[in-house]
């Protein structure tokens, strides 16, 4: 489909001649995540810088019916960025400026295309500390991480982007632009919209702004790696550690994943002897007791049977190593074409849904590699299925989704989530019903409704309009 020449002079006239692209370059760069399902198809990439912009383009989008997709850094792994049908793609890229800082506040106000990385390091220069990370940090933006609610490796101790967004401006769905919460701490003032677009996934309007909260920075991190024997006694590890002392991470890889990552990243493994499984803790070293109480709670789990081998970082680089063992484990794999499954659990249920979730992808891809790994200390499981060379792409999504099915309904008698951190986009979808019930899906399409009543906002990601 492609966007009439009249509607492509007027988003010339709001952006700018240069910041509209209409060249087939543009489309593939633009229009896609980091899923390898779908072939983009937007009708035009567009580039605003202000927010006054991304209003105008939305009122222009309502006015002539047409179709916006927000893109962020584009590292998404749900589609939710995907443009498939000749939408207008709005990529935030050029809106990436610190607005604000308040060293009083401890806050800093950001245009939505910062990327994640500058944002930290931003902060490291202030003597603060940005402590929502993960491996993409280096692409993706604020707005997408808070359109995702993004997660990653720190959640056990820091918490999910939400828990560091004090304000957000946004254009939604009606072209109204919005200041949510004004970087308020205490706000009890009704309903809160800011949590609202938290995780909306651009279906209700695009985030332009965000004012996030800093924390003071950690000490000095050490990182453990171990050998452990089976899933039963990482849950086991993740308990004693847990209860014996301050964590700020607690991962967790299989050998066949962590063999591949070594190849790829040219690391050195962690230590000599193999084990089927890796779990990988940080903690903050203030003094020498956390790290002799580390090593007790380590003779602990060697003790229990739970451990073989281990390894303490002694070094800022060799910490660095070992968390790249984990950090690169889904960019080693994008070589296999992965379909992956992002699910969660109580914690307190992981070792029974574990269990479950095994023999099932035993039973179900007896000839499919799989490699397991994760954030189980939060109970988030990646399980990625690589795909064999002599599968098309087709004929692979389409066995995986099937199983995909048999895992989601696992997930929902577990009351799991079939999406933990990397969003619904188009890939969960059709899953969405094993963790949300059907009255909260249909308020889900009437606040859709309200923000965005032409359908105009994201259309087909997450929920259809009601
Ligand atoms: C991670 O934890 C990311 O590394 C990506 O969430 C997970 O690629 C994946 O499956
Ligand atoms: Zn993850």
């Amino acid at each position: 489909m492609t966007v009439a020449p009249p509607v492509i002079e007027k988003l010339r006239e709001i952006v700018g001649e240069q910041r509209v692209l209409t060249d087939e370059v543009s489309f593939q760069q633009y229009g896609v995540d980091r899923t390898t399902i779908w072939q983009p198809a937007p009708g035009v990439v567009v580039l605003p810088e202000t927010t006054e912009q991304v209003q105008a383009l939305v009122q222009l989008a309502n006015a002539e019916k047409l179709a916006l997709v927000p893109s962020g850094g584009r590292t998404g792994l749900s589609g939710g960025a995907v443009a498939l049908n000749g939408e207008i793609v709005v990529a935030l890229d050029r809106m990436n400026k610190v607005v604000d800082f308040n060293a009083v506040d401890r806050s800093v106000t950001v245009q939505a295309g910062m990327i994640t990385q500058q944002l930290q390091e931003f902060a490291e220069q202030q003597g603060l500390f940005y402590p929502v990370d993960f491996a993409s940090a280096g692409s993706s933006q604020i707005g997408g991480n808070i359109a995702t609610n993004a997660g990653g490796i720190k959640v056990i101790r820091y918490g999910m982007t939400r828990d560091w967004v004090l304000g957000l401006k946004v254009v939604d769905g009606n072209g109204n632009i919005l200041e949510l919460n004004h970087g308020l701490v205490k706000n009890n003032t009704g309903l809160d919209f800011r949590h609202l677009f938290i995780g909306s996934e651009g279906v209700l309007g695009i985030i332009t702004e965000a004012t996030i909260g800093l924390a003071k920075p950690p000490k000095e991190l050490c990182v453990l790696v171990l050998g452990v024997v089976d899933f039963p006694s990482i849950i086991e590890v993740l308990k004693t550690f847990n209860d014996g002392m301050e964590l700020t991470a607690f991962e967790f890889f299989t050998h066949n994943g962590m063999v591949r990552v070594v190849d790829h990243s040219q690391v050195p493994v962690p230590f000599e002897s193999e084990a089927p499984f890796y779990a990988l803790l940080e903690f903050e070293q203030t003094s020498e007791a956390e790290l002799e109480r580390a090593m007790e709670l380590f003779e602990t789990c060697v003790m229990e049977g739970w451990v073989e081998d281990g390894v303490i970082s002694q070094s800022l680089s060799q910490a660095e190593n070992l968390w790249k063992l984990r950090e690169d484990m889904s960019e080693t794999l994008s070589r296999w074409k992965p379909y992956k499954n992002d699910i969660s659990v109580n914690i307190s249920r992981m070792p029974e849904f574990l269990a479950k979730v095994e023999t099932l992808a035993a039973e179900q891809y007896p000839d499919f590699e799989v490699v397991w790994y994760g954030h189980i200390g939060d109970g988030n499981l990646h399980l990625n299925i690589l795909k064999p060379d002599e599968l098309s792409i087709e004929q692979f999504t389409e066995r995986c989704s099937g199983v995909s099915k048999q895992i989601a309904a696992l997930v929902g008698e577990f009351r799991g989530s079939v999406s933990a951190e990397h969003g619904v986009g188009l890939l969960k979808k059709d899953y969405l019903g094993y963790s949300r019930s059907p009255e909260e899906l249909l308020l889900m399409q009437q606040v859709k409704k309200a923000f965005d009543p032409n359908g105009i906002m994201n259309p087909g990601k997450v929920v259809d309009a009601a």
